[in-house]
């Protein structure tokens, strides 16, 4: 069986890439499956319908597991769209895989290129180094480490480890070089993500050693331009399956296909550069505000994903589509959302939320989409200030009720918990956060007891506001739901009885 490659997918190449391939244009940070099935594919889509110097060099910025799966097949990959019929497509808009800590010159020399235009990134919310405020952590240690580089060396002898540090080296060279500077495109489920980015690499230049004397660099990246942007179509891992799939209809190898499910959305502020990408012919919507349709789709998304990935993992559930089978835990779930979150969602012109919410559902039931429980809920200390505290705080402030979020968190703290226990058994199951160390040190001193352990949690203000242990309303919902996932089963908690 042949390896996929531009010689033995020369029948399916994509018309751009027929003859001379169209040059870099962009850059992005991240190549996970999200950006292959996402913004790479927009791209693509983009290229084949009006063509342009629009080929993405991508940057991983630790893992060298993609550059080693797509370098050899030429950057070629197949995006696989599961719905009731899979459809493959073979994408080639990714330039070259590049691995920033061992190929860093190259990365800056992309980065700094004249036709280097944007940066787009799928960093996860980690990658942004942001605390509970949602601004640059100054005290994390990677961004410490790179606050502390006193000198900006093109030939990237002197490395930042972060996205943001990485980023605003970049952006200083261009600055010297007289290049305009890049359009920054945060493509990550963070609330305001556009003027997070802006304000991180704007303080990380504000406080670097080497730049903050730079008066006239910092008076620059004021005008630096980061659209908001809202990116949504739901994407497991790659498994064997579709290795398989994809070699029984191609005949060919694929290292590393992509899967998703057919739905796919993305909506930036409209405030990018005229030169750009035939993002907008390929089906991007672009528009003023994206405020909207970003709590649209992490409420009514997001929240009810991580909510079913909890209690679904504390019932013994692996799949989305096992949790949404679940009778009682889809009815608390539909629940929480009919009451608790679609009135803190402001009305979007043209779109009827109970529909979109419903479509949601539905969409969390598509058979061929195999989406692991497990993965959602990862990184749960950087998911759900982006996605349920803040609807937590606009209920408070209107006197709507709190009852069923706090059963959403209730369930991660839980979650937690059950991961020290299971510490003792011979293979004890990591919990995967960038916080996993402060939080399985918090749930050690916890005895299951909410009196005793909701103050501790509370205190984490990486995750809760300070404001919220003052709420009675809400700490008293905590306590009920922490006590009743502890002293019952898990299918106890999700019976009827919250209403
Ligand atoms: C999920 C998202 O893993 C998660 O936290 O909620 O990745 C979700 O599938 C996407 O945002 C859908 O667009």
């Amino acid at each position: 069986m042949s390896r996929l490659s531009r010689t033995t997918a020369q029948a399916q190449l994509p018309a751009y890439l027929q003859n001379e391939a169209p040059a870099i244009g962009l850059v992005h940070l991240g190549p996970g499956a999200f950006f292959r099935g996402h913004q790479a594919w927009y791209t693509h889509r983009a290229m084949q319908l009006a063509g342009g110097d629009w080929r993405i060099c991508a940057v991983s910025m630790r893992s060298a597991d993609v550059a080693a799966a797509l370098q050899p097949q030429d950057g070629l990959y197949y995006v696989a769209s599961m719905e009731q019929q899979t459809e493959l497509e073979l994408v080639g808009s990714i330039a070259e895989v590049l691995v920033a800590p061992s190929q860093y010159g190259q990365v800056l020399a992309r980065l700094t290129a004249a036709q280097c235009r944007y940066v787009t990134m799928t960093i996860t919310e980690k990658g942004y180094c942001l605390n509970g405020r949602g601004e640059l952590d100054l005290t994390l240690p990677v961004v410490a480490a790179d606050l502390a580089l006193v000198e900006v060396q093109p030939d990237g002898s002197v490395r930042a480890e972060s996205a943001i540090g990485l980023l605003v080296q970049a952006l200083f060279l261009r600055y010297q070089a007289n290049l305009p500077l890049l359009t920054l495109m945060s493509c990550d489920n963070l609330t305001d993500n556009g003027h997070k980015l802006k304000a991180a690499v704007q303080s990380f230049a504000a406080h670097a050693l080497a730049y903050r004397e730079q008066a006239g660099f910092l008076a620059a990246l004021q005008q630096l331009i980061c659209p908001c942007s809202m990116v949504d179509s739901i994407t497991p891992a790659t498994d064997d399956a579709l290795r398989e799939l994809v070699q029984q209809r191609t005949g060919l190898t694929d290292a590393w296909p992509v899967k998703r499910e057919a739905f796919v959305q993305w909506v930036v502020e409209d405030v990018l550069p005229a030169n750009q990408p035939a993002w907008r012919q390929a089906g991007v919507i672009f528009t003023p505000d994206v405020t909207a349709f970003e709590k649209a789709k992490l409420r009514l998304l997001n929240a009810p994903h991580s909510t079913l990935a909890y209690l679904g993992s504390l019932l013994g559930l692996e799949t989305v589509l096992d949790a949404m089978s679940h009778p009682e835990l889809s009815a608390l779930v539909k629940q929480l959302v009919q009451q608790e979150i679609l009135p803190s969602v402001p009305a979007l012109q043209g779109l009827d939320l109970a529909q979109y919410s419903a479509a949601i559902f539905q969409r969390f039931l598509n058979p061929s989409v195999r989406h692991l429980l497990a993965q959602i809920a990862w990184d749960g200390s950087q998911k759900l200030p982006m996605r349920i505290i803040p609807v937590i705080l606009d209920n408070l402030q209107a006197g709507r009720p709190v009852r069923l979020l706090a059963v959403a968190i209730a369930s991660w703290l839980q979650f937690i918990r059950r991961r020290v226990l299971q510490q003792q058994l011979p293979e004890p199951v990591p919990l995967v956060d960038p916080l996993a160390a402060s939080l399985l040190a918090i749930a050690a001193q916890c005895s299951g007891k909410a009196a005793n352990d909701v103050p501790l949690w509370l205190a984490l203000d990486a995750v809760f506001p300070a404001s919220l242990s003052q709420q009675p309303a809400f700490v008293t919902a905590l306590s009920r739901a922490y006590d009743l996932l502890n002293h019952q089963s898990a299918t106890d908690a999700v019976q009827p009885q919250w209403n």
